[in-house]
């Protein structure tokens, strides 16, 4: 499929696509009954407790599980010494493995929090309490704590193999002889530290092994497909005998994109004790064994001409990763293209550090990608007494340079308009200080951004029931972002009836299997396909109603039938008709169902192993154009003159993503993003403690999320029109493009407040000083 290969859906003028619809399982979710996968109970189940590391380096010389055996209710101790054997998981994106430890099966540590042992018992009490029983000796390694260790050594892209074609260096023209002669430059370095999900639910697994050696596994998980994979291959299984179940989940935000460690011992000690197992991560745990987003430092130059035009852009990423894993945090990427400049590199190194191996945290690159480039702007726009907005108008790319393709449709212009009126721009003086509130000093920052818009193929099936119902089913994942409402308001536009009437079903590898939760792309791929499903199930129930005798419907061409209200009727005459109950019974049918997938021609094999893999995943610029979300973001912070406090005032973003989908829905997103990117600007830092190589604040109490008093009012403005190049219903990227900006937007605020310039995340008042 190339992103051009496809006729665009016709969505009409009172279509429930675009309609703004409540989030359907919104009420389920505050009053409880939504159930989580933590919350189920499979018969018999057992509970366990995981035991972590305490050093971050070096081998395990000694094991003491006696006292924890011994202890009431405990059926079960798991360490490397009794571990059956665990097979290697193909690692993200070629797999949904985010690490390629593989646990417990040696005596090798590689970080602090690293699981070294899983107590299985009656209660989840006498788990936990045994847990702290198990005695482990160590033999300490040195280890380097991060990336500032003087014994941290850097590497680059020649050791990354297969995972750096995903984000090779890029270079157009000659960036360093162009900066050599541009009469204004800039260079400079942000940096920002590790980045923790957070997510309000927890992860965990809770696995079920039947006695025909399917193994049955809730765990909370934005792929399902993904997630069937990894155990499967992590247990050398045929991937029909494994189920993941997920139906809701609290939050992923990129770190339950894959799987993680844990759930390979959870479903090792289900097997080997014989009966159902769950485990929950503690809090700490979730810290310190997901992989979160690595420290970055990031080094730009600018060249410029004096009235600001581009000549030269470099941006140099280097992150931490594990020293199991290749983790790369692709912030440089989208540098070159962002904007017009006809000499540019990208380049990315890498620092091993004694961590868990970090991942995917929404906006992965572009998040952190974006602080740099867009502070670097705003530095830019300062030393050449320019308006920023100016600067970047002046700097507008009309084409994707890197990839030499036109954009799709690009509402930037549009989107920096309507914010900036929004926000009342035009009164801002340029000045750093020149605007008080009290003993506030007021600060005005804006910046831009970009999320690539990927495809992947998807799949989805549509049944009516005789009794009328209609249900929407996938393996595909709503982890908060509104999958649910969408396929109903997809469904409901095909049928022509409102989008409660529509029952969906989500979060079960038993559904057609769906693309990843991530990359902000379900949305995109899902609802196309199940439009395709739910058309197909029509024109069936159409072609079915012409055939029944003694009905006004009978022999009639399907162009004289339309759909409408749960029944079939005459196109002309929508009084006459029939019921779907009412055709189903006369033909004897239990259901009408269509499954549709967009993968095109490929076995069947093929197609279910490329569901646990993003080998396939089409990036921005594949087909004949190169699509992209925008968003540009405005800002005021209030900077206590005297104690350096920083506060948000206001934010206000207008985006281009396309058609929205759901209004309702996409402003949620939106603000959810920039809600979230708001506390990596001025909250939040996993601190490593370089002496004991460990993590210092893995709880939610010292590493600090915004709350509510935290975030002041949001705006959320759209910008874009239904793009002919992204997929058959014209939608872009939502669900990570509120991150994008963001920080920069805000520390460009507290620069024009302050007259600081501060290139290191997050915004504290001791940066102030
Ligand atoms: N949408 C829309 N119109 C569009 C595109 C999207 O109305 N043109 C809305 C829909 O409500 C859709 C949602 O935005 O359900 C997100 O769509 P999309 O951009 O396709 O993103 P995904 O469905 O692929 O969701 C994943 C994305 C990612 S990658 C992260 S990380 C993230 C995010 O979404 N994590 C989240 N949003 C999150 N929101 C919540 N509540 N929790 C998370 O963990
Ligand atoms: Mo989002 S970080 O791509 O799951």
């Amino acid at each position: 499929m190339t992103s051009t290969n496809f006729s665009q859906i016709d969505v009409g003028p009172g279509s429930p696509i675009g309609a703004a619809t409540r989030r359907r399982d919104g009420r389920d979710k505050v009053t409880g009954t939504a159930r989580y996968a933590a919350e189920f109970q499979p018969e018999g189940m057992l509970y366990a407790a995981l035991v972590t590391s305490t050093v971050p380096s070096g081998t395990i010389t000694a094991i003491d599980t006696e006292e924890a055996q011994a202890m009431p209710g405990v059926r079960m101790v798991l360490t490397h010494l009794n571990a059956t054997p665990l097979f290697p998981a193909l690692l993200f994106p070629f797999g949904a493995a985010f690490q390629s430890l593989l646990p417990l099966q040696d005596e090798r540590i590689r970080f602090s929090g690293q699981p070294v042992g899983l107590v299985v018992a009656d209660t989840f009490e006498q788990a936990t309490e045994a847990a702290t029983r198990v005695r482990v000796a160590y033999r300490t390694e040195p280890f380097i704590p991060d990336g500032s260790h003087p014994d941290a050594t850097t590497f680059g892209a020649e050791d990354c193999g297969k995972v750096q074609e995903m984000v090779p260096d890029l270079v157009m023209g000659d960036p360093d002889t162009a900066l050599a002669a541009a009469p204004v430059t800039l260079d400079v370095t942000y940096s920002s530290p590790r980045h923790y999900h957070a997510a309000m639910e927890l992860h965990s697994t809770t696995a079920h092994w039947s006695p025909d050696g399917t193994l049955t596994v809730w765990e909370p998980t934005q792929w399902t497909a993904g997630a069937r994979a990894a155990f499967a291959q992590w247990f050398k299984l045929p991937l029909d005998q494994v189920r993941v179940i997920s139906p809701y989940v609290g939050g992923g935000f990129g770190s339950k994109g894959g799987l993680h460690p844990h759930a390979a011992v959870t479903a090792m000690a289900a097997r080997e004790v014989g009966q159902p197992v769950k485990l929950v991560l503690t809090r700490p745990q979730q810290f310190t064994c997901t992989s979160p987003r690595p420290a970055t430092r990031q080094h730009l130059r600018l060249g410029a001409d004096h009235d600001g035009k581009l000549t030269a852009l470099t941006h140099d990423s280097l992150n931490e990763t594990s020293f199991d894993d290749l983790y790369i945090e692709a912030s440089a990427t989208l540098s070159a293209l962002t904007y017009s400049v006809p000499n540019a590199r990208s380049r990315y190194r890498f620092v091993r550090v004694n961590a868990v191996t970090p991942g995917s945290m929404r906006g992965p690159g572009e998040t952190m990608g974006s602080f740099a480039l867009e502070s670097a702007m705003d530095e830019l726009a300062v030393a050449l007494k320019l308006d920023p907005i100016e600067l970047r108008l002046r700097n507008y790319s009309d084409r994707d340079q890197l990839f030499d393709k036109p954009w799709s449709t690009k509402g930037l212009r549009q989107a920096y308009e309507q914010g900036a009126t929004a926000f009342g721009w035009q009164d801002r003086d340029p000045n750093p200080r020149s605007m008080r509130n009290g003993t506030e000093l007021i600060g005005w920052g804006m910046a831009g951004g970009a999320f690539p818009c990927y495809s992947h193929p998807t799949s989805a099936g549509v049944r009516v029931h005789a009794d009328g119902t209609i249900e929407v089913f996938s393996g595909g994942s709503d982890i908060g972002t509104g999958t649910y409402t969408l396929l109903a308001q997809v469904a409901a536009d095909v049928f022509g009836l409102p989008a409660d009437e529509v029952a969906v079903r989500l979060g079960d590898s038993a559904y057609p299997e769906a693309a990843v939760a991530g990359g902000s792309m379900l949305a995109g791929a899902l609802t196309p396909v199940t439009h395709q499903a739910a058309t197909a199930v029509r024109d069936e129930l159409i072609q079915l109603a012409s055939t029944l005798p003694g009905t006004p419907l009978h022999g009639r061409e399907a162009s004289e039938l339309a759909v409408g209200q749960g029944r079939v009727h005459l196109a002309r005459s929508p009084d006459t008709g029939l019921r779907f109950t009412e055709i189903l019974s006369a033909c004897g049918r239990k259901l009408v169902e269509a499954v549709r997938d967009t993968f095109g021609d490929i076995s069947e094999q093929d197609r279910k192993d490329n569901y646990g893999t993003l080998a396939l995943l089409q990036l921005p610029a594949a087909g004949t154009h190169s699509v992209y979300s925008w968003s540009s973001i405005f800002a005021e912070v209030g900077v206590d003159e005297e104690l350096g406090t920083v506060r948000l005032k206001r934010l206000v973003g207008a985006f281009d993503c396309g058609r929205i989908l759901n209004p309702t829905t996409a402003r949620s997103q939106l603000i959810g993003g920039m809600i979230m990117a708001s506390g990596a600007a001025l909250l939040e830092a996993g601190v490593v403690d370089a002496r004991q190589g460990r993590l210092a604040n893995p709880n939610l109490a010292e590493y600090v999320v915004p709350v509510n008093a935290d975030i002041p009012e949001i705006e959320v403005l759209f910008a874009g029109e239904p793009d002919p190049h992204s997929n058959p219903l014209g939608s872009k990227a939502i669900g990570e493009l509120g991150m994008t900006g963001v920080p920069a937007a805000i520390a460009n605020a507290v620069y024009h407040a302050t007259g600081r310039r501060v290139r290191d995340l997050p915004i504290l008042m001791e940066k102030m000083l």
